[in-house]
């Protein structure tokens, strides 16, 4: 008897899958492998149910002999220990990212004679409203709001990128790269005050109110599913903070980092060329722990982020915050640099770590940016946000383009630097 291998990474068993195991099933013994979560978070969609759902669901098949667990989004280790003689896909994998899982089957099988079947992918208008379905419960409130404390579980370091409207969302949503053979993308979004400032043309000094920034966010959280991040800045008077809580509650929001300065914020990377102020640690701790009292769900978090290092203040002060806010009720920890050497936020993280092992860190590395993920995982960071290079690289873009129409008097000269007309209608799906 031949064996046939397959692996799911879905939430519904729909017709499609049914379809592939039918097929699969008439070339031998079929072996389902179920994608575990921390494999199914790097290239798919987050899981809306627990992994053991996910194993019953397939276990259920009737034409299924074996369900077995892969813990990687490549098929090496299941392919070594199985040796299937058949590996059954749809067959969607042989374009986007997918392809490279593919190739590397294919490799493999190759080295004992092993083949792949790439069966017809099956799309019909009652796959698609599953589909469409899984989406819509992964960007419910409730589902929404807890992912960011489910993904700092599953990810050695959690990804975030920044968006300030649905269309950067849609790009932290969406894009998936393959590369040295990993399939990777972005775990959360960042809306930061910066960038949604710079979007409406205003300075980033808290000047866009909090319904303006609530509007940000509701087109953002229209199109996509993935956790969001509120860079709330000061958070303004505890008295408003308070209603903050509450509103990014109600919308979905997991996290609101807060940042230990009063009166006039300007932002952190002016550093001390500008005056800014930092908060007493009374008056900081109060905030934070008026803004946990307000919370009414366990999935919210509260991160106090430290401005000691941006203002000259010393180490010392760094962390003595860091551990009276998280003693106020502080659910995660933002040290801030604007060194282009990482130095002096890993002797922060180092230095936490060593009485703090459990806190989320997290750091927003846009000066210091030679150092990578892992570097930042082994320090103990938790939480590493881009914060603005989505409005960057964008920006010269745009102005790029609208300088040629002016010098050239017509658009042909930007139109190859251009996306295509026909790729900018399909980029939005419709419903
Ligand atoms: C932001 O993105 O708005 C931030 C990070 O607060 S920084 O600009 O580095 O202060
Ligand atoms: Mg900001």
């Amino acid at each position: 008897m031949k064996t046939v291998y397959t692996c799911f990474c879905t939430d519904v068993i729909h017709e499609g899958h049914l379809n592939i195991i039918r097929q699969a099933s008439k070339y031998g013994e079929v072996v389902i492998g179920v994608l575990s979560d921390e494999a199914a978070v790097k290239f798919n969609r987050f899981p809306s149910i627990p992994f053991e759902e996910r194993l019953e669901q397939a276990r259920r098949i009737p034409q299924v002999s074996r369900v077995i667990v892969q813990k990687e989004v490549m098929y090496d280790d299941v392919i070594e220990s199985l040796r299937p003689d058949y590996v059954v896909h749809g067959d969607n994998w042989l374009k986007g990212p997918m392809k490279s899982i593919r190739n590397q089957v294919e490799k493999l099988l190759q080295t004992y004679g092993g083949q792949i079947i790439d069966i017809p992918y099956t799309y019909n208008e009652d796959v698609k409203r599953t589909d469409a379905r899984i989406r819509e419960r992964l960007a419910m409130p409730e589902f929404r709001r807890a992912r960011l404390q489910k993904t700092l579980k599953l990810r050695p370091i959690v990804k975030a990128l920044e968006a300030h409207s649905g269309l950067t969302g849609l790009i932290v949503e969406k894009t998936v790269v393959e590369h040295n053979g990993e399939l990777d993308q972005f775990d959360a979004i960042w809306v930061s005050s910066l960038c949604d400032s710079t979007a409406k043309g205003k300075p980033d000094i808290e000047l866009v109110d909090m319904t303006s920034r609530f509007r940000t966010i509701d087109d953002i959280v229209e199109v996509t599913t993935k956790p969001i991040i509120f860079d709330g800045d000061t958070g303004g008077l505890t008295e408003h903070f308070v209603y903050t809580v509450r509103s990014l509650e109600r919308m979905g929001v997991s996290a609101v980092i807060i940042e230990d300065k009063v009166g006039l914020k300007r932002n952190s990377l002016f550093g001390n060329e500008v005056t800014q102020t930092q908060d007493t640690i009374e008056h900081f701790c109060e905030k934070i722990a008026a803004g946990k009292k307000a919370q009414l769900t366990d999935d919210f978090m509260i991160i106090a982020r430290i401005e000691s290092l941006i203002l000259e203040q010393g180490m010392k002060d760094a962390l003595t915050r860091a551990h009276a806010y998280v003693k106020a009720g502080a659910d995660g920890v933002m040290i801030h640099s604007r060194k282009k050497d990482p130095d002096e936020i890993l002797t922060f993280c180092d230095t936490f770590r060593q009485t703090d092992k459990a806190t989320p860190l997290v750091v927003v590395p846009t000066s210091f940016n030679r150092i990578t993920e892992s570097e930042l995982a082994r320090h103990g960071v938790n939480i590493v946000i881009y914060a603005n290079q989505l409005t960057r690289s964008a920006f010269p873009a745009m102005k790029n383009a609208a300088e040629s129409i002016l010098k050239n008097h017509r658009a042909l000269e930007i139109d190859q630097k251009l996306m295509p007309i026909k790729e900018i209608i399909t980029l939005i799906d419709e419903i």
